[in-house]
């Protein structure tokens, strides 16, 4: 049981203390509870009496145990680290949090964006990457995406999307899905979001884990140094695991087979001291680069590639702790992007610009008081002072006359507060163009107007692979679209802006005719294709963090089964043991070996790559298993290694196994093939677009 006696600041004896014995239960006002599992009535049968305070306080409190759920990024999952500053950046920003050797605290939320807070984890969705510094200079939070551009340029177009993309008004559903009428609608007549559409239709939004994708900033910010200098910047997370994703059909598999499997993983390799870590990296360039460039940096739908840019790394985040209570820190936490420290500042983008308001008044309304800032997780570490007072949920007691200023209290020998600080954080006094100040205009500048350029970008410097995941993807999801028949036309007929061979594989799927190229309201140009933006160039061959499924049965050969599992392990890979019976299988040396998971509850998406561990008697009482040959089908199907004894032969025929270079033995080949992922065989396993 918690004691809270000590968060709550009384000095006083409390109950456990004063018996010796096992924590008492008491109400929240500190009353020992002598019974806690019936209430009070009026004799043994008759009515519960109004005067039970302890049934009343505790139904109270319950019945008010949920807050609203966040409007978008509902369902998250989080955990505390630290961010060690690896770089000298001191010629280009002042901030305490890039002073190189500083180490920062810090809490970060991963989160989707369109499903409700209790649904599943691998939906084909945007993954929210919002990190909470807790500097000595005040917090400093970066949210952000996996992906690096967004849907919209302006703040005021995110009501609109966000209705769009959530389950439709009145049916209220799909859940946690953009495959439906209203976004493909929205979409369809918002050409700014087509390069954002691109990502999103790649496997960036079907994260095999969220230790295994990158973060992104997304907006242009600045950085400014002690001289008050400033450089424009866009911030980078880079996963030290590379970049992994799973394709479509293991993504719906996994919705089945594990609705909280990115929650899961991230939370198993924490506590299993595997912490994920992300190298921050940063993209630095002044206003004659922007200038220069055929797209606006002030627009959030644009990208820097990597190549005109390079991205430096300046430090290493590592998340090495998990939350010791989901609500109190994960739910409540509160990202601002308004939280901002000395040295960082912000650009005219019009996106961050309406975020800026936004974040500050959504915790008001979730966290339902304006003093969200006193709950632990969302607290500065560092001192904080100002003359802001009471409120609801104040839980600060200040001493004192002083809340206002100036104030000459301490010449009178009272306490008179806070004084101003010279580091205070000042805004960077930017010389304005002509563009930037004048006239009150509801406008969208012309330098945003290019919608395609980036999206072709995007669209040709994936490997064919990942095109053909892309064409599929917008097939699937405009073949949800059900009565609104003008709306896939008039997708595709913007797709002829970014790729005609796109568009045609998108009509072909869906079996329409090509309709005629949108007009664009400016002509697309081909920009130089950028490896930064592929995920396959990007993976890591590597065992770290990746998890083998081995199928064992009654049987199994004992000493190919030791073999293998060391030596998935001496490649830092966790080795899982799935057997028809949780209890385990009897091995060939007469030894029974337990099972990490029973088979019908363990299919083979939850794996990175599988072995298939069995003796002839064991193939053939598996044969009749459908969860058996589905494990092997499966694996084949979603291009994983499958390392199988001899004897398993016949259990891989009837899956539909077919020899590749993925298929193997149990040995070395194995540990090698289980390292990739075999996107060559896809041909062979489904019709792609
Ligand atoms: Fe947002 C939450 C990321 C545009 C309004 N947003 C939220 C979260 C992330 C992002 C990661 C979840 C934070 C958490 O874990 O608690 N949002 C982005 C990115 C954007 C973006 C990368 C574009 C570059 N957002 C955006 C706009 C608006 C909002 C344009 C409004 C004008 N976002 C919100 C919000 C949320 C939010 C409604 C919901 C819960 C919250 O803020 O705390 O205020």
């Amino acid at each position: 049981m918690t004691d809270f006696t000590t968060s709550r600041g009384n000095g006083g004896e409390t109950h456990q203390q004063a018996s010796g014995d096992a924590p008492v239960l008491t109400t929240n006002h500190g009353v020992p509870i002598s019974d806690n599992q019936n209430s009070l009535k009026s004799g043994k049968r008759g009515p519960t009496l109004l005067e039970d305070f302890v049934l009343r306080e505790k139904i109270f409190h319950f019945d008010h145990e949920r807050i609203p759920e966040r409007i978008v990024h509902a369902r998250g999952s989080g955990a505390h680290g630290v961010f060690e500053a690896t770089a000298d950046i001191s010629d280009l920003s002042k901030a305490a949090v890039f002073k190189q050797g500083t180490q920062t605290e810090v809490f970060v939320r991963f989160s989707t964006v369109a499903g409700g807070a209790g649904s599943v984890d691998t939906p084909r969705d945007v993954r929210g990457f919002a990190v909470k510094f807790y500097t000595s200079e005040g917090n400093w939070d970066l949210v952000g995406n996996n992906i690096p551009v967004f849907f919209i340029q302006d703040a005021i177009k995110f009501p609109d999307l966000v209705h769009a993309v959530k389950m439709e008004a009145d049916r209220a559903y799909p859940q946690a899905g953009s495959a439906h009428d209203t976004f493909w609608d929205w979409a369809s007549l918002m050409p700014e979001s087509t390069h954002m559409l691109m990502w999103a239709m790649s496997d960036r939004t079907l994260p095999r884990s969220l230790r295994m994708m990158e973060g992104f900033g997304v907006h242009t910010f600045k950085l400014v140094n002690e001289e008050g200098h400033a450089s424009f910047v866009k911030f980078h997370w880079k996963p030290r695991l590379g970049l992994q994703s799973t394709i479509w059909d293991e993504a719906l598999k996994l919705q089945a087979a594990d609705n909280d499997y990115h929650r899961r993983d991230l939370w198993e390799a924490i506590d299993t001291g595997a912490f994920p870590q992300w190298d921050l990296g940063i993209q630095v360039f002044d206003q004659a680069f922007a200038d220069a460039q055929p797209y606006d940096v002030l627009d959030a739908t644009k990208l820097i590639p990597e190549d005109d840019v390079p991205v430096r790394v300046i430090g290493t985040l590592t998340l090495n702790r998990n939350p010791d209570n989901f609500f109190a820190e994960t739910e409540q936490v509160a990202f601002l992007p308004t939280n901002i420290v000395p040295g960082i500042d912000f650009s005219n983008d019009p996106l961050l610009q309406g975020r800026l308001f936004s974040y500050l008044d959504t915790q008001n309304s979730r966290l339902g008081t304006t003093n969200f800032h006193q709950i632990p997780i969302n607290a500065a570490r560092c001192p904080m002072h100002n003359f802001q007072r009471d409120g609801k949920m104040q839980v600060h007691v200040p001493k004192g006359r002083a809340n206002y200023e100036p104030n000459s209290l301490a010449e009178h020998g009272e306490d008179g507060g806070a004084r101003e600080s010279r580091r205070g954080f000042a805004t960077v006094n930017a010389a304005t163009g002509a563009d930037e100040q004048g006239d009150k205009l509801r406008v969208r500048s012309e330098t945003f107007a290019d919608h395609y350029s980036q999206a072709r970008l995007f669209y040709r410097s994936q490997d064919a692979h990942e095109q053909a995941h892309i064409a599929s993807s917008f097939v699937f999801e405009l073949s949800k679209v059900g009565v609104l028949d003008k709306v896939p036309p008039r997708m595709v007929a913007n797709l002829r802006n970014v790729d005609e061979d796109l568009a045609q594989r998108v009509a072909d799927g869906l079996g329409i005719p090509l309709p005629d190229k949108a007009t664009a309201a400016k002509e697309p140009v081909d920009m130089s294709p950028s490896d930064a933006l592929s995920i396959h160039k990007n993976m890591k061959p590597t065992l770290e963090g990746r998890a083998v499924g081995i199928l064992i049965h009654d049987g199994t050969d004992a000493a190919e089964l030791d073999a293998l599992i060391a030596a998935v392990e001496a490649e830092q890979g966790k080795a899982v043991i799935v057997a028809p019976k949780v209890g385990g299988a009897k091995l060939s040396d007469g030894s029974t070996r337990k099972a990490d998971g029973q088979l019908a509850g363990s299919p083979s998406q939850i794996f990175d790559a599988v072995a298939i561990v069995l003796s002839d008697e064991g193939t053939r009482a598996l044969l009749k298993e459908g969860a058996a040959v589905q494990f092997a089908m499966d694996a084949f199907g979603h291009l994983k290694a499958i390392g199988a004894s001899a004897t398993a032969k016949p259990l891989l025929d009837k899956a539909g196994v077919e020899p590749d270079a993925g298929v193997t033995d149990t040995g070395a080949a194995f540990i090698d093939a289980a390292k990739h992922r075999f996107y060559d065989r896809e041909p062979n396993v489904r019709m792609l677009a």
